[in-house]
C-alpha cells in the first residue's frame, strides 16, 4: 500500500499575525521550490489566525487546518468555533481529541468522536489523536488504551480520505522524549490491525507519529514501517526548524 506521508505543524496557542505570516510564506516558498511534492504539507494555527494564513500559502503546497472543533454547526456555545466556521476560513483539515484537549477540557472518546463526525460533514479531513499517558504505559496498559481511543473517537463514515490518526504518546508531548522505534512500531501496527476491524481501506490510512518530532529525529521515525508522517508541535512554529522533518517527506 502506498500512503501519501502528512507532515502536519500544530502550533497550539502560539502565533500573532506578522511574525505568522512571515513564518508560512517562507514555508510556502520552500514548499514550492519542490516540482512534485511526494507529501502533504500542513499547518493547523490559531483559529485567529486561518483565514490570513490560508490566504498567505494559497498557491502553495501548502494547506491549513483547526486545532479543535465544536461537534455542532452552530448555536449558543460562547467561546466555541464550529468545523464550518474553520472550513469558512480556509481550512481543509482539523485536529481532534489532541490530548491537550482531552486534559484541558475533559474531551472523552464519544466527545472526540462526534467532533470528527462534525469535520467530515464539512468534507474536512480529521486528525484524529490517540495515546497513552505515562502511567498507562509504565502499567502495561498501553495497547489496550489505544484499542480504546481508536475504537470509540473514529467517527463513522471515515474512509482513507477523510480520517488521519495521530499517535501521539502524552508523556512525549513538548517533553523532548521520544519513544523508540520499536515502540512506535509495536503501536503503529496495533492501530493498523484495529483499524482493519473497523474499515474497509484500513490500509490506505495515514498514522503519523506525534511528540517531541524534530529534524533531528524525523528521519529514524518517518522510516518506521505504518508511519505516514508526523505531527509536529514546538518545531512547527518556524518555517527555519519545520522545514528539515518536511524535507524528509516532500
Ligand atoms: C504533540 C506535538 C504536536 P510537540 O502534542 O501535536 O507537540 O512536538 O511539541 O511534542
Amino acid at each position: 500500500e502506498t500512503r501519501r506521508p502528512l507532515i502536519a505543524g500544530n502550533w497550539k496557542m502560539n502565533g500573532l499575525a506578522d511574525e505568522s505570516l512571515l513564518q508560512i510564506k517562507d514555508l510556502a516558498a520552500r514548499a514550492s521550490k519542490i516540482s512534485d511534492p511526494a507529501c502533504d504539507v500542513l499547518i493547523c494555527p490559531p483559529a485567529t489566525l486561518l483565514r490570513d494564513l490560508a490566504k498567505a500559502a494559497m498557491d502553495s503546497p501548502v494547506a491549513v487546518g483547526g486545532q479543535d472543533c465544536h461537534a455542532n454547526e452552530k448555536g449558543a456555545h460562547t467561546g466555541d468555533i464550529s468545523a464550518t466556521m474553520l472550513k469558512d476560513s480556509g481550512a481543509h483539515y482539523c485536529i481532534v481529541g489532541h490530548s491537550e484537549r482531552r486534559t484541558d477540557h475533559g474531551e472523552t472518546n464519544a466527545d472526540v468522536k462526534s467532533k470528527a463526525e462534525a469535520v467530515l460533514r464539512e468534507g474536512l479531513i480529521a486528525i484524529v489523536c490517540v495515546g497513552e499517558t505515562l502511567s498507562e504505559r509504565e502499567a502495561g496498559t498501553t495497547l489496550d488504551v489505544i484499542s480504546d481511543q481508536v475504537r470509540n473517537s473514529l467517527p463513522s463514515g471515515a474512509t482513507a480520505a477523510n480520517t488521519v490518526i495521530a499517535y501521539e504518546p502524552v508523556w512525549a508531548i513538548g517533553t523532548g522524549k521520544t519513544p523508540t522505534v520499536l515502540d512506535v512500531q509495536t503501536v503503529h501496527a496495533h492501530i493498523r490491525t484495529e483499524l482493519n476491524e473497523l474499515m474497509n481501506d484500513a490500509n490506505r490510512v495515514r498514522l503519523l507519529y506525534g511528540g517531541s518530532v524534530k529534524g533531528s529525529n524525523a528521519g529514524e521515525l518517518m522510516a518506521v514501517e505504518n508511519v505516514d508522517g508526523a505531527l509536529v508541535g514546538g518545531a512547527s512554529l518556524t518555517a527555519e526548524d519545520f522545514w528539515p522533518i518536511v524535507n524528509v517527506c516532500i
